[in-house]
């Protein structure tokens, strides 16, 4: 009963024991998965997991398998046979599946019989990502590394950070230290869309170190980090911090208030030069081949009354304001391209023009992703009508505060990465994956993103990892199985009934 359905699973005579005497041996390239796996099966062998007599073993060898492949046979020993070390950890993540749930306790006690099996697996698609909206509220660094955790147990492997917003600035940069001393913090914010203000400030930021303790934890687990710097909208804290980014000239507040702003940076030069500098720390962060730039939601009313974007405009001999903004993207498409890395947009980068070596992440609905294939741009299949897990997950009164429309777990189960339009085309084949989304104006806590993530996050992991086809009732018997896992991690998932976690 594994989470995401493995491609082939069979049952074999015989079963392995873990306990104090179980040893582990790993190929000199896979002791990271090793050490890993050391660490997360450590309360029930006591730590030592060292060749003994009479004990069973672990093996993690290399095999001529895809990366990310792997094939688990469960006996008197256990052989984890992976193509490289992300498979080796994908095995591993589903021998930990075969264990009882109480193993995932942190203070388990064995020793624990696993009977006898066969796994054969490798990914569908190899963008399988969730999107944390940092900048709405602040999730701590503890959080956000439990979080991570929570994503590698499901075979997710890209945590797309939403770093910056109109309500916070969450990375520091060291050359302009007030886009966090000013930019991270906010008074009373409104609590849902009836404008009720919760009564309290918000804050915080990541310091660059904690960046990359976060990077560091997450390639470990076969995550890769993508963080998002949201431009030209969604940036009223680095017009806060810095008005000279702004159109008005005037001092803002970070905004306390959700929606979409009309505050958006200005298109001079230097404020090109301003995210050009940021983006040079950023990249020093993280290693990721991808770098999100936003792109979303830019109201243009402040440039049609700027003179000075009307200039920009002239000089530049575009014909409106979306053509402005695609000029602006394509100077950070040229900037990141120039240093080996690939922007990533939201599917407006398709208005007025698309860079040439963009992706593209298509959030309203699929349309975008289509259009993108189809001129042979990598996409990211994100809809919102199937993905966006901040909104409600039933009809429910019940429900906290009504975010969006209804998208139930099945909604996500029945969800597939390739839209119906480009099935069948050899555009497909540009689709990298799927990514789910937890933005959270109306989430203000961790326990709150598990209630809203869990189980639904289990049902979109199928939908990236497992072969395509869907099979609900199948799925729904897995799921009984996970959720006991999910609880002795400490996960609040969402329960058919009962009260809310955090009430
Ligand atoms: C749209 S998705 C947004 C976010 C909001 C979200 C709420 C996207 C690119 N923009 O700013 O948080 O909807 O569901």
């Amino acid at each position: 009963m594994i989470v995401p359905k493995p491609v082939n699973h069979e049952s074999r005579p015989g079963s392995f024991v873990l306990d104090s005497r179980t040893s582990l041996a790993a190929d000199p390239e896979l002791r990271e998965v090793a050490a890993w796996l050391r660490g997360e099966l450590g309360p029930v062998t006591a730590g030592e997991l060292l060749p003994g007599p009479g004990s069973g073993t672990i093996t993690l060898t290399l095999g001529d398998l895809p990366p990310e492949a792997y094939r688990l046979t469960v006996g008197q020993d256990v052989e984890i046979v992976a193509g490289g070390p992300a498979g080796a950890f994908y095995g591993s993540q589903t021998f930990r599946q075969l264990l009882p749930p109480a193993a995932f306790r942190k203070a388990a006690t064995g020793p624990f019989t696993v009977p006898g099996a066969y796994v054969e697996d490798a990914p569908r698609f190899r963008w399988r990502g969730c999107l944390l909206d940092v900048a709405r509220h602040f999730m701590t660094k503890h959080d956000v590394l439990r979080f991570i955790d929570l994503l590698a147990l499901h075979k997710l492997n890209v945590l797309h950070l939403h770093l910056t917003d109109d309500q916070g600035w969450r990375i520091e940069i060291k050359r302009y230290p007030r886009l966090t001393e000013v930019g991270a913090w906010r008074g009373e914010s409104q609590t849902g869309w009836n404008g009720a203000m919760d009564g309290r400030p918000h804050g915080g930021y990541y310091t660059q170190d904690d960046l990359r303790e976060i990077v560091a934890y997450a390639a470990r687990r076969h995550v890769m980090v993508v963080p998002e710097i949201d431009l030209p909208g969604h940036t009223q804290a680095a017009i806060a911090a810095y008005p000279e980014l702004g159109n008005l000239g005037t001092p803002l507040e970070v905004r306390t208030t959700w929606g979409v702003g009309v505050n958006v940076l200005n298109v001079e030069d230097s404020t090109i030069e301003f995210f050009q500098n940021v983006l040079d720390e950023v990249l020093e962060l993280f290693p990721s081949p991808y770098v999100m730039l936003g792109g979303d939601e830019c109201r243009k009313d402040q440039w049609r009354a700027s003179p000075a974007a009307q200039r920009r405009m002239a000089e530049l001999g575009l014909r409106d304001e979306e053509e402005l903004q695609s000029w602006l993207i394509h100077r950070f498409d040229d900037y990141l391209t120039a240093r080996g890395r690939r922007l990533v947009g939201w599917d407006e980068i398709l208005e007025g023009g698309l860079a040439p070596g963009a992706v593209v992440a298509s959030w309203r609905g699929e349309l975008g992703a289509v259009a993108a294939a189809r001129r042979g741009h990598d996409v990211i299949n994100c809809s919102n009508t199937s993905l966006y897990l901040d909104y409600r997950q039933g009809p429910g009164e019940e429900e906290p505060i009504p975010f969006g429309t209804v998208l139930t777990l099945e909604d996500v189960y029945a969800f597939e990465p390739v839209p119906e339009e480009l099935r069948g085309d050899a555009a497909a084949e540009r689709v990298l994956g799927a990514q789910c989304g937890i933005w959270t104006e109306l989430i203000d806590s961790s326990r709150h993103v598990d209630y809203m993530a869990f189980p639904r996050l289990a049902a979109f992991a199928e939908t990236v990892w497992s072969p395509a086809g869907r099979d609900l009732p199948g799925f729904r018997e897995r799921l009984a199985a996970h959720l006991p896992r999910l609880e002795a991690i400490g996960v609040e998932y969402r329960r058919a009934a009962g009260p809310l976690p955090w009430q």
